[in-house]
């Protein structure tokens, strides 16, 4: 039997996919409300096909509890803050979670961690709290997950994964264990290996974000349109640069690479440059926002809206966003305009000014900042009216009215 501990974006859909394919499993998250909403029938956050599994799991007998389980296997999949200020990873949750494993597994149980971690947190964290609690003969594993918010449950099937084990005959027990569902090739490796691995992953994005953003910039200043340049440029057999925008969000990509910076400030520079970059887009655009607000005689923020919150296109998650990185740099420096915010995606209130409807929205407006491409509105300019759009993800056509980076 298998108990996921933390039953967030990756622990409920590994939980439910594990079970839907023959695992016996119990998902366990010390959040009660959650806990309640899914032993009464509800998925917690949208994602394509999670219901359909939410639903196939439930028939197969998955099973939720506040309550740390006694069985073979523990997969932790729970949150890795990182701390804003000196950028190293918050294990804070793992470790919480790793206890308690402790305190309930029977002997030779198996403890992997999903978490993403930066590398060497395992044996900085976790591997003296076995020596604490005289567990030695537990078996640590980290088996980082790959799969991408919007096609999470398509990807936790088809990507290929990584295991990083102390013994290598664990690693294969585990391997065994998510090939139940998973249709890729599984690596097995050594710990630490899998945790640079995962965070090495995440950097290779963000680097390529950042490059596509700084060609954005470059391309601005030396009037060029960086879309059709990075558009042909891909077409070489070995270049495949990622698009430029309005700054990278969610939970990952700005946040992982930190961990290298964090633990290696003198050696990380490239990757603290293109962090850096990355995080002054939302800026940028604002700046870019400001120019056309001149250009058209514009003076009032309120005829200026922003459509988009979440960190990329048709999800709900609105986690490091960049319009929430907008909204912090425009009352830090431009004096916190009062510019309205919609998103179909989010219906909760996230930020002062937010409206739920796009006839709210509108009314008023002269201007839309489009900071996410939701499939709301991606292609289709004409659901704006006559507003002029700001358009730093390149959704909007290419308009005399549409404003590129
Ligand atoms: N973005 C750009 N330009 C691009 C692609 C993305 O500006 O060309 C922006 C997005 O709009 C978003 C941010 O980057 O704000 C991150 O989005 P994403 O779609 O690149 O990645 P995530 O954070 O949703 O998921 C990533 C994935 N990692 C990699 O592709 C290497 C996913 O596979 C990981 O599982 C996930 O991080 C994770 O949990 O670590």
């Amino acid at each position: 039997m298998v108990n996921v501990i933390g039953l967030g974006y990756i622990g409920l859909p590994t939980a439910l996919m594990m079970a839907s394919h023959g695992v016996e499993v119990i998902g366990t998250d010390y959040n009660a409300d959650l806990v309640a909403t899914l032993n009464a029938g509800r998925t917690t956050f949208k994602e394509e096909g999670l219901e359909e599994l939410f639903a196939k799991a439930v028939e197969a007998g998955i099973r939720f509890t506040t309550e740390y389980q006694v069985c073979d296997t523990y997969i932790v999949s729970v949150p890795t803050p990182y701390d804003k200020v000196d950028k190293k990873i918050d294990p804070g949750y793992v470790v919480a979670a790793c206890k308690t494993v402790l305190q309930v597994a029977p002997e030779n149980a198996v403890l992997v961690v999903e978490s993403t971690i930066s590398p060497g947190t395992i044996d900085r964290f976790v591997r003296s709290l076995l020596v604490e609690a005289g567990r030695e003969d537990v078996a640590l594993v980290h088996a980082p997950e790959r799969i991408i918010p919007g096609n999470m449950v398509s990807e936790l099937l088809r990507n290929n994964r990584t295991i990083g084990a102390d013994d290598p005959k664990v690693g294969e027990r585990v391997a065994k264990l998510y090939a139940s569902f998973c249709q890729g090739e599984i690596a097995i490796t050594d710990i630490r290996t899998a945790e640079m691995t995962k965070v090495v992953e995440n950097t290779f994005r963000a680097v390529n974000i950042a490059f596509a953003n700084e060609l954005a910039k470059v391309c601005r200043v030396g009037d060029m349109d960086v879309h059709e340049v990075i558009r042909i440029a891909n077409k070489h057999p070995r270049v495949n640069i990622l698009q430029p925008g309005p700054g990278v969000g969610g939970h990952c990509i700005p946040v992982d690479p930190w961990f290298l910076v964090g633990d290696y400030p003198e050696t990380a520079s490239f990757v603290r440059l293109a962090l850096q970059t990355n995080a002054s887009m939302p800026e940028y655009v604002l700046h870019r926002a400001h120019e056309a607000m001149a250009e058209y005689g514009i003076t009032d923020p309120a005829k200026v809206g922003i459509y988009g919150l979440t960190y990329k296109e048709d999800v709900d998650d609105v986690r490091e966003s960049p319009t929430l990185q907008m909204l912090e740099a425009q009352a830090e420096h431009l004096g916190g305009a009062a510019m309205k915010v919609y998103d179909p995606w989010v219906e909760v209130d996230v930020v002062p000014n937010q409206v739920h409807s796009m006839d709210e929205f509108l009314d008023g407006l002269e201007m839309v900042i489009v900071m996410v491409g939701h499939s709301q509105v991606k292609g289709k300019p004409e659901v704006f009216g006559d507003c002029i759009l700001i358009d730093p993800r390149n959704v909007m056509g290419d308009d005399a009215n549409v404003w590129k980076l």
